[in-house]
């Protein structure tokens, strides 16, 4: 989608990726280097986690994690690369099982055949399982059991998985804009915002700062979900990797199907506007926070 065309933000100025792009290799290696092997037996397994998580994506969770970390003066990346890799092996996970024929059916994820069309149902079942795991063998590598309970609650019944319940219930039917942002908060923000508290929490952020701080994260992770409804609707299947109008044709509960288009978008842009607000609160320590809900507010993908 053409940023200009959103017209969402007085902040939607040109930014410069380079921290980003950075950041993404150095993810990209670590996913690597922490996935099995995939000569290891059993292979089939290993290959289907590789395939799927080495397949590209934003890396977004991570960078946000080591962010977070990094401008609180966190500074052993033994504690923080793991955890950071945990968030995308969760991520990947739920990718992998959204795009099951029971779910939403979908045959393209970043650029490539989904997993099941790529390999089997019964594997990519079994992949997703397989980095739901890893990925708590990670965060425990971090000796905080604050961080591994974070991530739990995020990702839980009350998070992630409890916003993919409502997520599937409301296929088909009128929803209220509160049903819409419980569903978007949960199945989307809960990790976008525990991926930020997550990383904060090992640098031994304080509590005022960490409040502050999951404001933001709740800001980004609404307009995150808000934005890939609008990029379903108007985004370029070559940048975005699968095809788009799959929420219309299953029938989802979007927030532009709540409120239209220009009220989604110009919720959004509120929304990233206030996150960049909040980001200024933290001084230089901040910087990076209003890039990524810039980047956040911009992304094409
Ligand atoms: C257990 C059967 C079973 C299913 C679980 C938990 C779950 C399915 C799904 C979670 C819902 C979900 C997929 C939310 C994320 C939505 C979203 C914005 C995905 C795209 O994230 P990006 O843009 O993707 O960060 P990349 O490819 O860049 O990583």
């Amino acid at each position: 989608m053409n940023p200009e065309r959103l017209k969402m933000s007085a902040e939607s100025l040109p930014i410069d990726i380079s921290f980003l792009e950075k950041k993404r290799h150095e993810v990209d290696k670590l996913l690597d280097k922490y996935l099995p092997s995939a000569e290891a037996y059993p292979d089939r397994l290993h290959k289907a986690m590789r395939y799927s998580v080495l397949a590209g994506g934003k890396r977004v969770r991570p960078i946000l994690a080591m962010t977070a970390y990094e401008a609180f003066g966190g500074n052993d990346p033994q504690i923080i690369n793991p955890v950071a890799c945990a968030l995308e092996f969760v991520h990947t996970y739920s990718l992998i099982h959204d795009d099951l024929p029971c779910m939403d059916d979908d045959d393209l994820r970043r650029g490539q055949p989904t997993l099941h069309r790529r390999f089997d149902e019964a594997t990519a079942v079994l992949a997703g399982d397989a980095l739901h795991v890893l990925a708590f063998q990670m965060a425990a590598r971090s000796g905080s059991t604050r961080v591994v309970q974070e991530l739990a609650e995020a990702i839980g019944t009350y998070g992630m998985l409890g916003g993919q319940m409502a997520d599937v219930e409301a296929e088909g039917k009128h929803n209220t804009l509160e049903q819409i942002q419980f569903i978007h908060t949960h199945k989307t923000g809960a990790l976008i915002k525990a991926s930020i508290r997550m990383g904060a929490i090992l640098a031994g952020v304080d509590e005022g700062s960490l409040r502050k701080l999951s404001h933001y994260g709740e800001k980004i992770g609404l307009a995150f979900q808000i934005i890939d409804d609008l990029l379903d609707i108007q985004g370029e299947v070559r940048k975005m990797g699968k095809p788009s109008g799959s929420d219309c044709r299953n029938q989802k509960a979007t927030y532009p199907g709540t409120v239209g288009l220009e009220r989604a978008r110009k919720d959004a842009g509120q929304l990233i506007d206030e996150a960049i607000m909040i980001s200024r609160e933290f001084n230089a320590k901040g910087e990076y926070f209003a890039l990524i809900a810039r980047f956040v507010g911009q992304r094409e993908n």
